[in-house]
């Protein structure tokens, strides 16, 4: 079960490490060779290498669309050297074993998430090196295969453990992360094709992605986790560049992407956005003339869950908004782009994590939301829907006024990324309440309320803001009690899906209150 190296077949893009791995591999007799580029590599590193044409007796055609594509490589790779017959076919054809094998890949993902244009994108759909990878990984039993540069170490460090030899074990472990690798690779290419066709059924979908980061733990401290990177080409939390900060931890990131996602409903014409985010839901949001002014009113909203929360902005954060943020302990802030003077007030908080996305991402290009269950995954579109002012149906006798328009879209936008059941109370382009994930509607509203109340006494304020406020739900009100919860709160206007068998009532309740009312026909469940 132990087999020793005597060949070796190395076809990298990446040539991080390279030469010093093939200069180890080498000086412990293995015979190497390689592909156009990197055996230009090993050999100006003064290493003597074959070149991979003169095992196939063919030269790299078709500008290297076919260089290891012959029986001459994967026969190496896949015959089963304890067969008499592949062992006398390989003889009889000249086929010499390989028992190592080292590749990775085109750059697929990193040129899908640079928006590389149809053409470079498709040149880097490799071919050559998953069928390699995967012959090899196939005939574990034999061959060992190398994807990530970062195991060359070990498997240098096994090669002297094992006399020159390597133990089934190391073989089996690295056949895993070879097929996890072309997974990863051929679900990022599917889906790079189902963006392109602007398709959302789940049939031209993959799930898979690339593991980017390993943390010290999940959820919880006991859960172990990863961050799998899927090459979109998307800003955000996965492609930010972070300008300080120890790592990102499983639930930053989460709830990173949940803020981010949600600021970036506003576009930069709509006004200086700010979304706060605690445990993956929005604890106050609000549209500014400035970021310190949209700052400060999502703050307002729930002063004490924003404590240790993420802050997202959809535009440069300036300096002012960053003297604001930094006097609040705050884990992580997100914006497309930061001043440098901004930078330099953060760099004072030595805990706090400040990435820069680069953009915003369109809130309606299709995507795929995943989640795990016993044995399987649920896969839906990306909830890319929008509500628009003329979508609007007006159902009460009152029409909600200018003003209160703007509010119940803003409410309706932010209910969208709160956990169902979802209650938002919203005034002058701010949340005033916010209840997230409960059970039933009637309680998030009343916990809504309390809330701002809550914040009201906090801020040292006469009356909570709902008063004269708007409400968004979710998802419409199966009865009149949540609504009138809502107005009990102090709403004087409300959005909310509709549909339910007793609109009716809920509608004759809202009329008697002189609430003013208006249906969108689109459902933001989130869970
Ligand atoms: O164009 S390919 O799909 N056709 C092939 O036959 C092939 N063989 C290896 N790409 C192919 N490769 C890839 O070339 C490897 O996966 C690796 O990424 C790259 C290494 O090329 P070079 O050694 O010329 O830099």
């Amino acid at each position: 079960e132990r087999v020793n190296v005597r060949r070796a077949l190395l076809s990298v893009f990446d040539k991080t490490g390279l030469t010093d791995f093939a200069g180890a591999l080498a000086g412990r007799g293995v015979e190497l060779v390689s592909t156009g580029g990197s055996a230009r590599a090993l050999a100006a590193a003064g290493l003597s290498v074959a070149d991979v044409s003169d095992v196939t007796g063919f030269p790299e055609i078709m500008d290297g669309r076919v260089k290891t594509l012959h029986p001459g490589v994967h026969g190496g790779l896949l015959g089963i050297r304890d067969d008499e017959t592949h062992a006398e076919q390989m003889r009889e054809h000249a086929i010499a074993g390989i028992d190592l094998l080292v590749v990775n890949l085109y750059p697929f993902e990193e040129v899908r998430a640079a928006g590389g244009d149809y053409p470079t994108t498709v040149e880097n759909i490799d071919i050559g090196g998953p069928a390699m990878i995967r012959a090899a990984a196939k005939n574990h039993a034999y061959v060992t295969v190398l994807v990530d540069p970062s195991d060359y170490d070990a498997l240098i460090g096994e090669l002297d453990a094992n006399d020159g030899a390597l133990t089934y074990a190391f073989r089996q472990k690295m056949a895993a992360k070879a097929y996890a690798r072309t997974a990863a690779y051929d679900a990022a290419i599917a889906n790079w094709f189902a963006e392109a066709l602007d398709v959302a059924e789940p049939a031209y979908r993959a799930i898979g992605g690339r593991l980017a980061q390993t943390m010290r733990y999940g959820e919880n401290p006991h859960q172990t986790a990863g961050f799998y990177v899927t090459g979109e080409n998307r800003p955000g939390v996965a492609t930010a560049r972070q300008i300080q900060g120890k790592q990102l931890s499983y639930n930053n990131i989460n709830d990173t992407d949940a803020a981010f996602e949600c600021v970036a409903e506003f576009a930069p014409s709509a006004g200086a956005a700010c979304v706060i985010v605690k445990h993956a839901n929005p604890c106050g949001a609000a549209l500014g003339d400035t970021f310190a002014e949209a700052y400060r009113k999502a703050l307002a909203c729930d002063p004490v869950s924003a404590f240790g929360g993420i802050v997202a902005l959809n535009g440069e954060l300036d300096a002012d908004a960053a003297r604001e943020i930094a006097e609040v302990f705050t884990e992580v802030v997100i914006a497309p782009s930061v001043s440098d003077e901004a930078a330099e007030i953060l760099a004072a908080k030595k805990n706090l994590r400040l990435l820069v996305t680069g953009g915003l991402p369109d809130p309606r290009t299709p995507g795929i939301a995943a989640k795990t269950v016993a044995g399987g995954l649920l896969v839906q579109a990306r909830d890319a829907g929008a509500v628009e002012r003329d979508d609007l149906k007006v159902v009460t006798r009152r029409a909600p006024e200018a003003g209160e328009i703007d509010d119940l879209t803003f409410a309706f936008t932010i209910a969208k990324h709160v956990k169902s059941n979802a209650i938002v109370y919203a005034r002058d382009r701010a949340t005033v309440g916010i209840g997230a994930g409960q059970m039933s509607r009637v309680d998030s509203a009343r916990i809504a309320a309390r809330k701002a109340g809550d914040a009201a006494e906090a801020l040292g304020l006469d009356e909570p803001l709902t008063k004269g406020c708007v409400v968004a739900s979710d998802a419409f009100f199966p009865f009149a009690d949540g609504m009138l919860a809502a107005v009990e709160a102090g709403a004087r206007a409300v959005i909310q899906p509709g549909g339910s068998k007793r609109d009716d009532e809920v509608i004759a309740a809202a009329d008697e209150n002189g609430i003013a009312m208006v249906f969108t026909g689109m459902r933001h469940f989130r869970h």
